[in-house]
């Protein structure tokens, strides 16, 4: 069996052929149906806040929520280069420019010290992204929004369930977005959950979703990312198998941990108090400077096991963003270039954990 880095949970088949067969014989497969309305609901439930909406992936829902929840007259969003591409690059669909900034010191995110020397009179937003689910200063971006009056937009894609003091990470900031994607922690196959404080931009991005209708009126730019009925059956389903699957993962990240927790050369990553965590990435850091992480990656492969070495290659380092804005030096995110290893993590991984966290330590030596 291939372990790979991160694997659909999936409802059980049986389930999801009842309900395909059900939207089948409805003749109803998408613009806002019964089931994609039901998710949203449960959705709603789960993350105690009516102001989300679908969308049918995490880009198109960070594109519009940049379009909406940015100040419209300023150009500059002030982002991280320790991210997907994606984040970047609905920065740039939205018609906005990125501001590239460090990432905080022993963190993997931009944090309001990094971003306050960046902000200047065209500033239109910062967009700081809870990578690996661990979030960001969210009482500091708060206090940094209040003093400036720039919106904060979260690009929470890999934060599905993560809460902070019981509280869900969704519901921060003027905007935040979760992806839905296969490889997350819940998955509609594609998807994304866009979520603003404000109703009135809620339904802008509805409507924007929905090629800018309005009550049967066009009266504002839009583009199709409604989130199919099969798509969202997926959903449905395996949401109620999420709470469950987080108990199962968090096994195999705490026997990695303990695993690891004398091997020098490999740095775990802490959860800060109060995070209730989703489990879905294991990041770790090679410390060792004179192991080459590509390597690594390929001694693991050739055993079936594969890891990523998300993001250790730097938006600033790539061809397409090489010559954009950077304020400051990119010090902490430069350090964790090519030392961060993401291990396989999934809920069907516990029987096989000592088998990987193993096979690494080999592929390390
Ligand atoms: N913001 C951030 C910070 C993000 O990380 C992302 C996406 C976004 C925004 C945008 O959200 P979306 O528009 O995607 O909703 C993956 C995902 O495609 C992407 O969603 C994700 N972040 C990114 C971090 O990772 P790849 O190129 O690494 O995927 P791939 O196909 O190599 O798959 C990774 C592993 O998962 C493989 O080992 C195989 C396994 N896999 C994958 C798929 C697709 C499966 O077992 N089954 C599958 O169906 O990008």
């Amino acid at each position: 069996m291939k372990i790979t880095v991160n694997r659909p949970s999936l409802p059980p088949y049986s389930e999801f052929e009842e309900l395909a067969k059900e939207i089948w014989d409805s003749s109803y497969l998408t613009n806002f149906g019964t089931v994609h309305n039901k998710l949203l609901h449960n959705l709603e439930f789960m993350f105690r806040t009516e102001n989300i909406a679908l969308c049918n992936n995490g880009t198109n829902a960070l594109i519009g929520a940049v379009k909406i929840a940015a100040l419209p007259k300023k150009k500059k969003v002030i982002t991280t280069p320790f991210t997907f591409a994606a984040t970047a690059h609905s920065i740039l669909w939205a018609d906005k420019q990125p501001v590239f900034v460090d990432i905080g010191k022993g963190g993997f995110c931009i944090s309001p010290e990094t971003v306050e020397p960046a902000i200047d009179s065209d500033t239109s937003a910062i967009l700081p992204v809870h990578c690996y689910g661990l979030p960001c200063d969210i009482a500091g971006f708060s206090e940094l929004s209040r003093k400036t009056g720039i919106p904060i937009i979260y690009d929470a894609a890999h934060a599905f369930g993560v809460e902070v003091n019981g509280k869900s990470l969704v519901s921060e900031g003027s905007a935040s977005i979760v992806s839905t994607h296969a490889t997350k922690a819940f998955n509609t196959v594609e998807g994304g959950i866009a979520y603003f404080s404000d109703e009135k931009q809620l339904r802008q991005f509805t409507a924007m979703t929905n090629f800018g209708i309005n009550g049967g009126v066009t009266d504002q730019l839009g583009f199709n990312g409604k989130l199919s009925e099969l798509h969202a059956a997926v959903g449905l389903l395996g949401l109620k198998y999420f709470s469950q699957r987080v108990v199962e993962r968090s096994k195999v990240w705490h026997y990695y941990d303990e695993f690891f927790a004398d091997i020098d050369t490999v740095e775990t990553t802490v959860i800060p108090h109060g995070v209730s965590l989703n489990y879905a990435y294991y990041p770790v850091k090679i410390v060792d400077r004179n192991i080459d992480l590509d390597e690594v990656v390929r001694k693991l492969a050739a055993k079936d096991i594969i890891t990523r070495k998300y993001f250790s290659e730097l938006l600033t380092e790539m061809p397409f963003f090489k010559d954009s804005l950077t304020v400051g030096t990119l010090d902490n995110a430069t350090a964790l270039s090519n030392r961060i290893l993401c291990l396989p993590i999934h809920e069907s991984y516990v029987p096989h954990q000592d088998f990987i966290a193993t096979e690494v330590l080999a592929a390390l030596k």
